[in-house]
């Protein structure tokens, strides 16, 4: 089993009812425990400004699936939710947004599969639910979470 961390975002539709939505679904997958889910946020926009504030949290899991395969089924769950993808701007709007930040401590760097997230260094509304739920956390390539969110003071 890995522990991993899934960062959760929505800003069209309903928000809320989403992301409990989304949380349930992760919880019924098989392969997959949710461990923990943080508090929700209300976030600016970041990367495309234009459109509404976000609700964002993150998740905590266990699973025994491989990587690519838990990919797989976030899209699939994202999906299920009304998530329709190639519509809109690039970092646009969305219904439900999951998005795979951590897996164990590794490093992956594939074709559609960038684990630690790419762009997580550079985000405070995933890394703060991240720091909610594990304190400690060391992410890897990158250092201890609370000096990531130091960093972008
Ligand atoms: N997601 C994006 C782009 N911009 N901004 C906030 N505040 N929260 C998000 O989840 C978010 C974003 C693309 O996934
Ligand atoms: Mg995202
Ligand atoms: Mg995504």
């Amino acid at each position: 089993m890995t522990t991993a961390f899934v960062g959760i975002g929505s800003n069209l539709g309903e928000p809320e009812r989403q992301i409990a939505a989304a949380l349930e679904e992760l919880a019924a997958e098989d392969g997959i425990e949710l461990v923990a889910a943080s508090t929700l946020r209300e976030t600016e926009p970041v990367g495309y400004l234009d459109q509404p504030s976000f609700l964002n949290g993150a998740a905590q899991l266990e699973t025994a699936l491989p990587p690519r395969e838990l990919l797989e089924r976030l899209l699939e769950i994202e999906s299920r939710l009304g998530r329709v993808r190639g519509e809109g701007p690039r970092f646009g709007p969305r219904t439900i947004d999951l998005d795979l930040l951590l897996y164990g401590d590794e490093t992956i760097d594939e074709p559609g599969l960038t684990v630690p997230h790419p762009r997580l260094a550079e985000r405070r509304f995933a890394l703060e639910p991240l720091a909610e739920l594990a304190p400690g956390l060391e992410i890897p390539g990158l250092g201890p979470v609370q000096a990531l969110l130091t960093e972008l003071e």
